[in-house]
């Protein structure tokens, strides 16, 4: 059976164009700095984030906790958002390998931290406590239904930063997704952050590799966490070509996502017994809820399923579908057909 995958928008699979690229890709060796294929994709994302430099990982993960070693040194603490990806998805690997702890503050419905939170758990300097050291963000944020950060609201949590000296790493997996659902060009988006990390596969189609970006200085010392955690991959422009490819060809084109989670959503909330509010829909992550007393979001989705449509379910009566390359508006009516057999 030939599925309609909205699990996740990283199944996407790489486009023809990205196939020939890889298959033609000039490579040498990226930890003596030597690989032209990665070099290109790196001049471009420092480019595309306004950062002065930047560096290829392995996955998104590897980026946010490169990032986090190089900002932070054991004992150090970040303040993240209570349903941040780092915080919940990352394996707790910046404790793990960095010695570095974390101070939870509630994510609002926006994906926003509210300033007074962030300000309320910045320790004092005081033996007993962590020192208080960075701030993790995340834009569009995953677990908040694909919501967008604000050059606006980065602005004041810059300031609140500096009036502390703290940093700034900014979880970007998904920031094209914003930039264009905003309207805005990403550095409007990245500008306060003093680091950002951004995936090149998330509904772009490139398989394997995400991108760090910052100061010159601040990339010089991340290349060392990534040797340390086994992150200098030799002759990896094979793989970048494809990022460069989906930085080229792969953003533009997010919008149809956008039209498409709307789309479903709309649907969504004209089906009975299910609860979502479209409008709080802003790019291709929604994130839908069962009402009590009907099926578990388990047997939902494994009934979906059984009708060809797949989506992950994210904890109690919730469920989250994602658009992507690949789906088209006819699959949308398409999952909508089938969620309603489901429901009924
Ligand atoms: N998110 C995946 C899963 O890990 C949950 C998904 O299906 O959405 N930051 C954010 C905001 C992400 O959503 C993800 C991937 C990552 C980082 C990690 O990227 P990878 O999977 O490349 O390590």
């Amino acid at each position: 059976m030939q599925f309609i995958d909205l699990r996740s928008d990283t199944v996407t699979l790489p486009t023809q164009a990205m196939r020939e690229a890889m298959a033609s890709a000039e490579v040498g060796d990226d930890v003596m700095g030597e690989d032209p294929t990665i070099n290109r994709l790196e001049a471009m994302a420092a480019e595309r984030t306004g950062k002065e430099a930047a560096m290829f990982v392995a996955s998104g993960t590897m980026a946010n906790l490169v990032s986090l070693l190089t900002h932070c040194r054991r004992g150090d603490e970040t303040i993240v958002g209570g349903r941040a990806h780092i915080f919940l998805f990352e394996a707790g690997g910046a404790s793990t390998l960095g010695g570095i702890h974390s101070r939870q503050v509630p994510n609002q419905p926006d994906a926003t931290l509210d300033l007074a939170d962030i300000e309320a758990a910045i320790r004092p300097d005081d033996p007993h406590c962590p020192r208080s050291r960075l701030i993790c963000l995340e834009n569009t944020h995953n677990r908040c239904g694909g919501a967008c950060l604000t050059s606006d609201y980065m602005h004041q949590v810059r300031s609140l930063a500096d009036k502390h000296q703290l940093l700034i790493h900014l979880d970007g997996a998904r920031v094209f997704n914003a930039a264009v659902a905003l309207g805005v060009d990403v550095p409007e988006l990245t500008h306060h952050a003093d680091s950002v990390s951004f995936c090149r596969a998330q509904g772009r189609s490139a398989p394997v590799g995400s991108l760090v970006c910052g100061s010159a200085d601040f990339i010089r010392r991340a290349r060392r966490e990534r040797k340390v955690v086994g992150g200098g991959m030799r002759q990896a422009g094979v793989i970048a070509a494809a990022g460069i490819v989906a930085l080229e060809q792969m953003v533009s084109r997010l919008a149809d996502d956008h039209a498409n989670a709307r789309r479903l959503a709309e649907g969504l909330s004209d089906t009975p017994g299910i609860r979502v509010d479209p409008g709080r829909v802003q790019t291709n992550i929604v994130i839908f809820e069962l009402e009590e007393g009907a099926l578990t979001s388990e047997e939902f989705c494994q009934r979906l399923a059984d009708h060809g449509v797949k989506m992950g379910p994210v904890g109690g009566q919730q469920i989250r579908a994602l658009t992507h390359y690949g789906i088209e508006a006819d699959h949308i009516e398409q999952a909508l057909a089938a969620i309603a057999r489901v429901m009924t």
